[in-house]
């Protein structure tokens, strides 16, 4: 078989006959750490497609640990599903677990899991009790609970940043359209809503837009017009892949920034976003605040008040990649790219906790 090339160090692919389900877990890069990174599980059109998508989430999360000075490298598993989530029954789903965690267990500690897309606290806490390669243990277990809050408080600094950078002066009146109203995007457009933006909402899930519109007066809309639909700050907190060159050529938007991994399809989007004057906020920095609150709690001892104030530096962070994208005409992906390129370069810091 012809292998795709990958500038990772390591991926293993396992399949389990009895359940038909396949396991993927990509590590992109130990150099600042032992990799980390969370679990996707969901149905893939194949091995292909999941081996790709582990080793793209990989490498989106070496950048973010990097953007966010943590000191971990960047990793990422992926489960392929016989059958959607919601169709498994209990013991299937606890056969995958037990698997995957003898997986975790074989790699030795170079990759550490969490939670992501189809994954929750509540498995963390089984994965657990098979391996102690997992963060994200619900508080109940003693584990530091849902990284959401924090994901979106990050993406909210991300949101006034940019907003700021565009020129705009505050959230205050702003149509803010949120994609995707999971833990993290009903977050975001509560923090919105506070700052007095005007919210638009769309989600595949009913009933989190009547939610969304009883509880913040949001105006809800169709999820196929995410892309259609004039706003000021576009906040995608679903999955990734929204903004290609060409979609991002039409974007009716002044701001991007968002939760969702992997928003753009290839880095030329991000270059067709800087000519059009549009401030994108890259998605590995922007979405930061879950992974600073699972590497500050479980790694590197840190306290609630430490994780929010670093996770809050998020905005920090992008308003030195927004003056450097500035300064040098560049877009702000390839600014973050550049930063985090450099602290790969330095490599560990003997003090990251400092
Ligand atoms: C993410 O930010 O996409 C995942 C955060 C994370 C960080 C470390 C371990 C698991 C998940």
């Amino acid at each position: 078989m012809a292998l795709p090339e990958w500038d990772g160090e390591l991926t293993s692919v396992r399949h389990d006959p009895d359940t038909g389900a396949w396991f993927v877990i990509g590590v992109h890069s130990t150099r600042l750490g032992p990799a980390s990174g969370g679990t996707r599980a969901m149905v893939y059109d194949g091995v292909a497609d999941a081996v790709a998508d582990a080793r793209r989430l990989a490498g989106a999360m070496t950048s973010k640990m990097a953007a966010a000075g943590l000191p971990m490298g960047g990793g990422k598993s992926v489960i392929a599903l016989p059958a959607p989530r919601a169709e498994l029954d209990d013991a299937t789903w606890h056969r995958i677990l037990h698997r995957h965690a003898a997986n975790l267990n074989l790699l030795g500690g170079n990759y550490t899991t969490g939670p992501d897309v189809g994954t929750s606290a509540a498995d963390m806490d089984v994965l657990a009790t098979l391996t102690p390669h997992v963060f994200g243990r619900s508080a109940a277990a003693g584990g530091p609970g849902s990284s959401a809050p924090m994901t979106a408080l990050g993406v909210f600094a991300a949101i006034e940043v940019g907003v700021a950078e565009a020129g705009l002066d505050g959230v205050e009146g702003l149509r803010v359209l949120v994609q995707g109203l999971g833990a993290v995007g009903a977050d975001v457009a509560r923090l919105a809503a506070r700052a007095g933006g005007k919210l638009i909402v769309t989600d595949v899930d009913p009933a989190r837009c009547t939610a969304a519109a009883d509880e913040l007066g949001a105006e809800v809309i169709d999820t196929g017009d995410v892309l259609s639909r004039a706003c000021d700050v576009l906040v995608p907190c679903a999955t990734g892949g929204l903004l290609s060159p060409a979609t991002a050529a039409t974007v009716p938007c002044t701001v991007i920034a968002g939760a969702a991994n992997n928003l753009l399809t290839d880095d030329a989007a991000a270059e067709v976003l800087r000519r059009r004057g549009i401030t994108y906020a890259p998605d590995f920095v922007a979405n930061a605040g879950g992974a600073i609150h699972l590497v500050g709690r479980e790694v590197l001892g840190w306290d609630a008040a430490e994780v929010t104030a670093r996770t809050r530096a998020v905005g920090d962070t992008l308003a030195g990649i927004f003056a450097d994208a500035r300064a040098h005409d560049i877009s702000t992906v390839a600014a973050a790219g550049r930063a985090a390129a450099r602290t790969l370069a330095d490599g560990p810091r003997p003090t990251s906790t400092a």
